[in-house]
């Protein structure tokens, strides 16, 4: 028999020769046992509409049986870049990926291009409502592993605006972060390189992370933007540097960039970020410089006390994708 190639949703590739000749007259959802001796074969099998499939017998939780290759697709995917170049792509929307441990989850995969973060592939791990306070910096959502409308409501409208917290925020790991601000009706975004094994293990311990973007960019993520001139520390979990009770009313952002009017980081009135609340007694401590409202966003842009922009409080949807 002639050698002939076939690629089998990238598992490796085969020659027809080594695909059994029989067909088994069976369910393809349940092929069934095998024996050790068929450990690797190919067989074909009939699916329901009478369509064949190929079926490979392997060992798994002490048992052989016959599996369908494309039902073990998610179990050889970890991550949605891994499905962009893969057979299963089929753009925007939810696939099913392993996490291990014979355990496969449903997230959400950006297959095309977003603003500033280009390529697809993108896991999309949160999505945050800047005018709610789910996820204001003190939540709880940020240091622990609960999800948050991991489920179909909250996962597969995409970047749409229901909130959600996905496993993938603790089981994902990545080498690029994708962070998107809607506002307007207009998504701007851009990626940044910050390998790590996941976003809890950046943001749960609290620790400032410093990311080198710049403010330009942290700034061009909101139409409008305004930013005091001096401090600028930008990356993961940003504070005050002082512990001084007058200084309890400045921002805090998990994940941004956050400036002050003073040549320093002890007081910072302004941030573009997510993850944002203001200090501990406000809004009614007298030492807070007059924001534009009092209910400030916990996703968008705080200017207030001499900004170069004006003053302002910008509710936006945030996004955080991984890849
Ligand atoms: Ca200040």
């Amino acid at each position: 028999m002639a050698k002939q190639s076939v690629n089998f949703a990238g598992v490796r590739q085969i020659s027809r020769c080594e695909i059994h000749q029989s067909i088994k007259a069976v369910n393809a959802q349940r092929p069934g046992p095998c024996t050790q001796q068929e450990r690797a074969k190919f067989i074909v099998v009939k699916d329901r509409n009478g369509d064949d499939d190929v079926a490979v017998c392997i060992q798994r939780n002490g048992k052989y049986q016959w599996h369908v290759i494309k039902d073990l697709e998610p179990l050889i995917h970890e991550s949605c870049k891994e499905i962009l170049t893969s057979s299963r792509n089929n753009g925007d929307g939810v696939y099913q990926i392993s996490v291990g441990n014979n355990t496969v989850i449903d997230v959400y995969c950006q297959m095309t291009n977003v603003s500033g973060c280009k390529g697809g592939g993108w896991t999309l791990a949160m999505k945050i409502n800047g005018s709610l306070s789910t996820f204001k910096y003190s939540s709880s959502y940020w240091t622990s592993k609960n999800a948050y409308n991991d489920d179909a409501y909250g996962r597969n409208g995409g970047l749409d605006n229901r909130e959600y917290k996905g496993s993938t925020y603790w089981r994902t790991s990545f080498k690029e972060i994708c962070v998107v601000m809607k506002y307007g009706g207009r998504l701007r975004a851009f990626s940044f390189s910050y390998p790590a094994s996941s976003l809890y293990n950046l943001i749960a311990d609290g620790n400032h992370r410093q990311t080198q973007v710049g403010r330009a960019q942290w700034k061009s993520l909101i139409s409008g933007s305004s930013l005091q001139l001096h401090c600028n520390r930008e990356g993961f979990n940003l504070r005050s540097d002082s512990t001084l009770s007058k200084y309890r009313v400045t921002v805090k952002v998990r994940l941004g960039i956050i400036a002050n009017q003073q040549n320093h980081c002890d007081s910072p009135d302004s941030y573009v970020g997510l993850g944002a609340e203001g200090g501990w007694n406000y809004p009614v401590d007298p030492n807070w410089c007059q924001p534009p409202d009092k209910s400030l966003n916990s996703a968008g842009n705080l200017g207030q006390c001499s900004p170069d922009n004006g003053n302002k409080n910008t509710k936006a949807m945030a996004y955080i994708l991984v890849r």
